[in-house]
């Protein structure tokens, strides 16, 4: 350890002296933040551990990524909504019907706001949630395999964005439109959308065994742009909070044509009241198509079920449902903290931000104090439930996180910086500069009643000069800044794959130690399973054929076939017999048209090959599994179409 930290300030010490010369563009130093200390807050040595598991949305990549905190060391990218040849996700004949939609199989999606499972409010480390704007849909993860289990397609929706956040005991997790669309779906003219189109708020229920979801009900809402969402907690649970933005219902040139109104509103939604309502036979069941994609651990295969209808609301039916709080200049996130008394809407036009109060919310509702009224829906008068503001003197104001200590920390986009502040007596307490133009920011536990505030990290849009070049395009940058004192310290830089829009933050010593670490052959319930060489045959129908196959270092089983022709449809489905931790072997087909198989220990996978040409074609081990790695391979034989070569398969003849 000693060693190591001697190592580390020769380092630093020569960094320190690069820069004090100035680079070439003779800019002043931005390395104010570094200093020894600062590098010990991020060290994490060798074979040690860090404190935190940080997931960060990968946006357009489709995926999420997982890294540890404060090391900014990256470990694994889950798929969840794109292709994935490192693992053959979406390729596999088991979880291509994972990316299965009403519009087909769409392999990709832009994913935004990853959310832990909660209990109580806090969180529980069960699975994480994220959201597709694409193609609207919702995918759960679980937080002990680090693998997508379920994608819930949403329909009536489009840019699926104020997605996807949880209540305080994950009874939902919620989805909201960005785009309002005709609901249902119908051929009319774009310039009639004031009026006409709907904005759909989903609430999809998670079933508290098996986090299986399901979509309870939608809010038929006006037309406006649902941006994004925070649960009420504490003494708000029950209630759901969304910012929206166009409430001029503009369709064209946005920029200018939504930014007239001076307030947008906050939807405040009480969904317990709604539920209430559906359970007495309220709402309206709609045709809509969408698909509900389920992988079942134990078959390691996923299902893909298209639904044929939902249930839609009409909020002006249920009275005391939802109410607008108008917001200043277009607000952007709107954020509840830990106790639930605050609700925060970022106004991304404004250099204030506007906090209203839950209590004076329920007052205002109580005593019936409206301002008229949106589309039947009950608009509260600002002043009647504002808080306070924040006079923060940044701009453009995006996201806010809490540490749990009283503090708050909101980005601005504009300004590139993140400003500490007080609830309560809103006052400013601290700001520090980005690089460059942040989006959002994220505390571990930041968006539950029990933060932990050791780190912000800050989710940044611009790159330019914070690292090598790699050519045009650079990948994204976070930030990570010591909270833990008085003051904010910035402490280290580390690029970010995709772009990670929100992220999601839990003490490692709450995932770290249920962390799967093999699937059990004894309980491989895959149709194809080979779990040992007995059970290893090739079969044919037709013009099908199935090789069961198993993998144990150093071999295939079988590993020569025979008898496969042109035109036939191969399928192998590979079973990994290993039962050790970190055992996978990798399955590769020359001429395939899909990517490799990566297999975990006691999984199967199964990949399709279309033999075009005749010949004597290898297959083999794509992870480096032993010393005799390299001679992990096999071939098959591919007979010319109607040939009469008998299909053989063997092993070691
Ligand atoms: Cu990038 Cu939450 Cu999609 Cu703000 S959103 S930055
Ligand atoms: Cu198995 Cu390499």
């Amino acid at each position: 350890m000693k060693k190591y930290t001697f190592h580390l300030f020769a380092i630093l010490g020569m960094a320190l002296f690069l820069s004090s010369c100035g680079d070439q563009n003779g800019k002043a130093s931005s390395n104010s933040g570094l200093s020894s200390n600062n590098a010990e807050k991020v060290y994490v040595a060798p074979g040690e551990h860090d404190e935190f598991y940080a997931f960060m949305s990968g946006g357009y990549s489709g995926n999420l990524t997982v890294y540890g905190l404060p090391s900014g060391r990256m470990f694994k990218e889950i798929p969840v909504f794109s292709q994935f040849p490192t693992s053959g996700y979406g390729y596999s004949e088991e979880t291509k019907p994972m990316l299965n939609t009403s519009f087909g199989f769409v392999p990709w999606d832009d994913a935004h706001h990853p959310d832990i499972s909660q209990t109580n409010g806090e969180l529980d480390g069960r699975w994480i949630f994220i959201n597709g704007n694409n193609t609207p849909r919702i995918a759960r993860i679980s937080l002990s395999t680090f693998e997508t289990e379920e994608i819930m397609e949403v329909p009536n929706s489009a840019g699926n964005h104020s997605s996807s956040f949880v209540t305080e005991n994950t009874e939902y997790v919620v989805a909201g439109t960005r785009f309002s669309v005709p609901i249902p779906q119908r051929d009319m003219p774009i310039n009639e959308y004031k009026g006409n189109f709907r904005g759909s708020l989903s609430f999809i229920s998670v079933d508290p065994e098996d986090g299986h979801m399901d979509l309870k009900f939608q809010i038929l809402m006006p037309g406006f742009n649902y941006d994004l969402s925070h649960p009420g907690r504490g003494k708000s649970h029950g209630w759901f909070f969304f910012t929206t933005y166009n409430t001029e219902e503009a369709n064209s040139l946005l920029e200018v044509n939504a930014s007239q109104n001076d307030k947008d509103f906050i939807a405040a939604v009480n969904w317990k009241k709604i539920e209430e309502y559906v359970a007495n036979g309220g709402g309206t069941m709609m045709p809509a198509e969408y698909a509900h994609n389920v992988y079942d651990e134990a078959s390691h295969t996923a299902t893909s079920t298209l639904k044929k209808e939902v249930l839609t609301i009409d909020p002006t039916k249920v009275p005391g449902a939802v109410y607008f709080l108008p917001t200043p200049k277009s607000p952007h996130g709107v954020d509840v903290d830990p106790s639930g008394e605050y609700i925060i809407g970022n106004g991304k036009l404004s250099a204030d931000l506007t906090i209203h109060s839950f209590d004076k919310m329920v007052a205002a509702i109580e005593a019936k104090k409206f301002d008229g009224e949106a589309y039947g829906i009950p608009i509260l008068k600002f002043d009647d439930v504002l808080a306070g503001t924040v006079k923060s003197g940044g701009l453009g104001p995006l996201h806010t996180e809490f540490d749990g200590e009283g503090n708050a920390y909101t980005t601005f986009f504009i300004s590139s910086e993140v400003v500490m502040w007080k609830l309560g007596t809103w006052e400013v307490i601290d700001r520090k500069p980005t690089y460059y133009s942040v989006g959002h920011l994220m505390i571990p536990g930041g968006n539950s009643r029990k933060p932990f505030g050791k780190y912000v990290v800050a989710m940044n849009k611009i790159t330019k000069d914070r690292y090598l070049p790699t050519g045009p395009e650079l990948e994204h940058s976070a930030q990570i800044y010591d909270i833990s004192g008085d003051k904010m310290e910035l402490i280290y830089d580390f690029p970010t794959h995709g772009e990670p829009h929100y992220a999601a933050g839990i003490p490692a010593e709450l995932l770290a130690p249920k962390s799967k670490k093999i699937y059990k052959l004894s309980e491989n319930k895959h149709p194809f399973a080979a779990t040992g060489p007995a059970d290893t045959e090739v079969v044919r129908e037709g013009n099908e054929v199935h090789i069961y196959m198993s993998m144990i270092r150093s071999h295939f089983t079988p590993d020569n076939i025979e008898g496969i022709k042109v035109g036939d449809k191969v399928y192998f489905h590979v079973t990994n017999q290993e039962q050790d931790f970190d055992v996978p072997h990798g399955f590769a087909m020359i001429g395939a048209n899909n990517s490799e198989l990566l297999i975990m220990p006691g999984q199967t996978k199964s990949l399709v090959w279309e033999p075009k040409k005749v010949g004597v074609w290898p297959f083999y081990c794509t992870d480096f599994c032993s010393a005799l790695h390299q001679e992990m391979q096999g071939y098959i034989r591919v007979s010319p179409a109607g040939s009469n070569t008998e299909l053989s398969w063997s092993l070691g003849e």
